[in-house]
């Protein structure tokens, strides 16, 4: 079959790897979990701003039960130079919201499937934020804990724009991924397609 030029090959994702630096080398993302028992899903968040060549922290931090660790972390983090934080905590998430009722930098949350509830408590309990007070939250789990890395990187673009080529290349990578699974599903059928996946 006839391949489309336009689509970028995978090598291409980091292609531009030398041309896209952030000159700041501190942390430019806080991302405060819960409890360990986070860590697990929050790792995809790590790997995706690694991805992308973001600077990050990681802590574990709980508003319910060390809440003077977490005002601390918070209201100290500007000075260390963060400018946004990723939040992820389960059950009665209020982490997140905890976090930026102390702060006026964008706050993404991402609720934690770990309870009974499979992640429904926490995505109520970290989106549903009274007037002022918002909390850009997202998907349950896994996906949210990647999107998350993702859109801090959209919002940082803003202001270091060398980080929009990072993110047009991934959306390409993306792309291309879809066109290749056509081309294969068009080519052996879904029945050996399903086989191999
Ligand atoms: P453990 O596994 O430590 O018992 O924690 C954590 O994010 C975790 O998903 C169970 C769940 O409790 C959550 N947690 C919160 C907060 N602190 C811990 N939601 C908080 O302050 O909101």
């Amino acid at each position: 079959m006839k391949k489309n030029k336009k689509i970028v090959t995978k090598k291409s994702l980091f292609q531009n790897k030398e041309k896209v630096k952030i000159t700041k080398n501190s942390p430019l993302v806080g991302i405060v979990i819960g409890s360990d028992s986070d860590l697990k899903i929050m790792q995809n968040t790590a790997k995706k701003l690694d991805e992308l060549g973001i600077n990050y922290e990681i802590t574990i931090s709980s508003a319910h039960r060390t809440l003077e660790k977490t005002l601390d972390f918070v209201r100290s983090s500007e000075k260390r130079g963060i400018e946004l934080f990723i939040v992820g905590a389960g059950m009665a998430a209020h982490l997140a919201g905890i976090i930026a009722g102390q702060t006026i930098l964008p706050v993404i949350g991402i609720p934690m499937s770990g309870g009974d509830l499979n992640g429904i408590d926490a995505l109520y309990s970290t989106v549903q934020m009274p007037s002022g007070i918002p909390v850009a939250t997202l998907t349950i789990g896994n996906v949210g804990a990647t999107n998350a890395a993702i859109l801090a990187t959209q919002i940082l673009s803003l202001k270091y724009p060398e980080l929009k080529v990072k993110l047009k290349n991934l959306k390409e990578d993306m792309k291309k991924q879809v066109f290749e699974k056509d081309i294969k599903l068009q080519k052996i059928g879904y029945k050996k397609y399903l086989e191999k996946i």
